[in-house]
């Protein structure tokens, strides 16, 4: 069971490498790897679980955080309405790529974590409000997929992860809360 334990932490050059892509047909240790991580997830964000485990709480998880360098990230994006508890996004995705995007770039009002840092850094983490995206499903299926909004900012984040880029990276160190016109705020 993946725990904060295995969790590394910025200043490991790891969070700073390119990932390399799995083979396809997926290995049986890449497919455990991608279930371990969804597990993780979900874990996290169970509020009993959550505390006996001391599991801080996450929508996303990059393979490279777990020192794994492989492009394999689990996105498991809870529907903000307690009545139904379906999630809005709920996947494992191998060789996950922006195959297009928007024009229109969002960012979230209340900026950017990461589990990977121990630390509050202040500023609007700007994005791609819309991507199209491909990837290698849990099965082995290619799936191609759009998203918007929060789930495609999620998935940024974890991209950016294999690509060896942290969420604070995109902050303006002058002016963190600086925007360009046009630049939807997600509340
Ligand atoms: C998180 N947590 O998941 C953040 C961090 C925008 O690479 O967002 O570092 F648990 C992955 C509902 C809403 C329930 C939010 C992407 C953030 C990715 C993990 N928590 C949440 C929740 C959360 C990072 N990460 C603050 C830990
Ligand atoms: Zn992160």
């Amino acid at each position: 069971m993946i725990t904060m334990k295995d969790i590394i932490r910025e200043g490991n050059p790891t969070l700073r490498a390119v990932a390399k892509e799995v083979s396809v047909p997926l290995s049986d240790e890449d497919i455990k790897l991608g279930k371990d991580m969804m597990e993780f997830l979900k874990n996290s964000q169970d509020p009993v679980k959550a505390e006996e485990l001391k599991l801080r709480g996450g929508v996303g998880l990059a393979a490279p955080q777990l020192d794994i360098s492989k492009r394999i990230i689990a996105v498991h994006v809870p529907n903000g309405d307690l009545e139904n508890p379906e999630p809005t996004l709920s996947a494992v995705m191998y060789n996950p790529k922006i195959l297009s995007h928007s024009v229109q770039d969002a960012c979230l009002g209340e900026g950017e974590g990461c589990l990977s840092v121990d630390r509050e850094v202040p500023g609007y983490v700007v994005r791609h409000n819309k991507i199209t995206l491909s990837y290698v499903d849990a099965t082995g299926e290619k799936q191609k997929i759009r998203l918007k909004n929060y789930e495609a900012i999620v998935v940024q984040h974890e991209i950016d992860h294999l690509n060896g880029v942290m969420f604070y990276d995109h902050i303006n160190p002058e002016n963190p809360y600086a925007l360009k016109d046009g630049v939807l705020v997600i509340e």
